[in-house]
């Protein structure tokens, strides 16, 4: 709604057209309340922008429920299982079996296709691309304020009831707090990802865990054309350094196990390195700005819960907004925090264990309890209790399916 003078009201200003931001006005909008979603990069940018491929089944369900699924449900390639592979062996985690549910692989830019078509090309709700130096004011009264230049180099304000900050790890709306009032637990890894999406067809049906003693391998997928592969590398490592042989070459010595190859295909994008990280920040909210997804946390993404846990996230807020819009109530925003940071510390502690389990950790100076070889004797005998026992597997799997969503209503 226009106020004059470039300013305009909305109920939630949210900065951020990523999973989080996305999902959230999808939410909202199905229960009538207003928002606006800023986002400063393109769409057709974050339509491309590859990142995440796991869905777990409370994500999938979300998405069916809200009515975006319905190309999820045609294209999406459900699992209902993975392996580890490590000393030689394949040792498979049947989902199914063990916890009757499965996970689908999806990318993450269809999942913000989905939710793009429908909100923008549906015209359910406006997203605003391309804005630049966005602002956010007065969050701690409840007449909160968003300033920000759009797309046509216009200054505009935006007037809200509330401000969520959904705009990722380099967004701007956690700096809106100030330092001293933000708890940050943070865990960096002595290793990097370098990841490859190559125009070849998947030669299994599941995704591959290694722990190979050259260093962590996955094997993934995105459709039955393409293969998604990642391997270890260390943290300062310059993608170019690495040919498309040697890469091949190193995704199938670690990849390696009786009856499995790997088909080799053109690269569709040049490899990318992503650091390895985990980090909290506490609380989620302040005043009327609430913090969701990885503007919030970060996974490192062994344990795939990245985007899940963004969405997770979102579906709190929106039950605590719509209690806010109806019925005057602030509980549920006061429990916001507290409700995400459980789910939160669950993924963060799932994400570390797979990722300390699985990776080669050889440096000399790295003081972690997973390096030498009291490390390597702790990570095998983890791997071979997590396979060879069933309450063990049965944990892997719940974690990894994902635990049912908490509401606050
Ligand atoms: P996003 O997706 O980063 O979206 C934030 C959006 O905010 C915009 N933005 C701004 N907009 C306006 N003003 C500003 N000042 C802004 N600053 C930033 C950005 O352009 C962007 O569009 O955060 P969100 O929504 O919280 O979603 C989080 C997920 O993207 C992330 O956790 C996952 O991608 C992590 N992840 C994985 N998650 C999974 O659940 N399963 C996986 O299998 C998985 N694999 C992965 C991953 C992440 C990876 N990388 C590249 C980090 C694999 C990789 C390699
Ligand atoms: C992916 O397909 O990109 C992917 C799958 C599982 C992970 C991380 C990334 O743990």
């Amino acid at each position: 709604m226009r106020e004059g003078d470039g300013v305009e009201r909305t109920r939630v200003g949210i900065v951020g057209a990523g999973p989080a931001g996305l999902v959230l006005a999808t939410l909202l909008e199905r229960a009538g309340i207003e928002s606006v979603v800023l986002e400063s990069r393109s769409r057709s940018y974050v339509e491309q922008r590859v990142r995440a491929g796991v869905l777990e089944h409370p994500t999938v369900e979300l998405l069916r429920g809200i009515g975006v699924a319905d190309r999820l449900d045609r294209e999406g390639m459900p699992h209902e299982g993975i392996s580890l592979r490590f000393g030689g062996g394949d040792h498979r985690i049947d989902f199914a079996d063990l916890v009757g549910r499965g996970i689908t692989v999806y990318g993450q830019q269809e999942v913000v296709k989905d939710l793009l078509a429908d909100r923008v090309d549906g015209h359910r709700g406006p997203v605003e691309f391309e804005v630049s130096d966005v602002a956010l004011h007065d969050v701690t009264t409840d007449a909160p304020s968003i300033t920000f230049t759009d797309a046509t180099g216009t200054d505009r304000t935006l007037r809200c009831d509330v401000v969520a900050g959904c705009d990722g790890f380099h967004g701007v709306s956690r700096t809106a707090i100030p330092d001293g009032l933000l708890r940050i637990a943070e865990r960096t890894y002595p290793f990097s990802w370098l990841g490859v999406l190559a125009r070849a067809a998947p030669t299994h049906d599941e995704l591959v865990y290694a722990g190979h003693d050259r260093g962590f391998a996955l094997y993934s997928m995105r459709s039955p054309e393409v293969t998604r592969l990642y391997l270890q590398v260390p943290p300062d490592t310059d993608a170019a350094a690495w040919s498309e042989r040697q890469i091949w070459d190193e995704l199938g010595t670690r990849l390696e196990a009786d009856g499995f190859g790997l088909n080799e295909g053109e690269l569709c994008e040049k490899p990318s390195v992503t650091g390895m990280r985990s980090r909290v920040v506490e609380p989620m909210r302040y005043g009327r700005l609430l913090l969701a997804g990885d503007a919030a946390h970060i996974v490192p993404p062994t344990g795939a819960k990245g985007m899940n846990l963004a969405i997770a996230d979102v579906r709190v807020l929106a039950d605590a907004l719509v209690s806010l819009f109806e019925g005057g109530s602030e509980t549920g925003l006061d429990a916001y925090s507290d409700t995400c940071l459980r789910r939160v510390w669950r993924a963060e502690h799932f994400s570390w264990w797979m990722t300390s389990m699985l990776h080669r950790f050889d440096d000399e100076n790295d003081p972690s309890e997973f390096a030498g070889p009291f490390g390597r004797g702790l990570q095998l005998s983890q791997l071979r209790y997590t396979v060879g026992s069933r309450a063990a597997a049965t944990s892997l799997a719940e974690n990894y399916v994902g635990l049912p969503h908490e509401g606050t209503r």
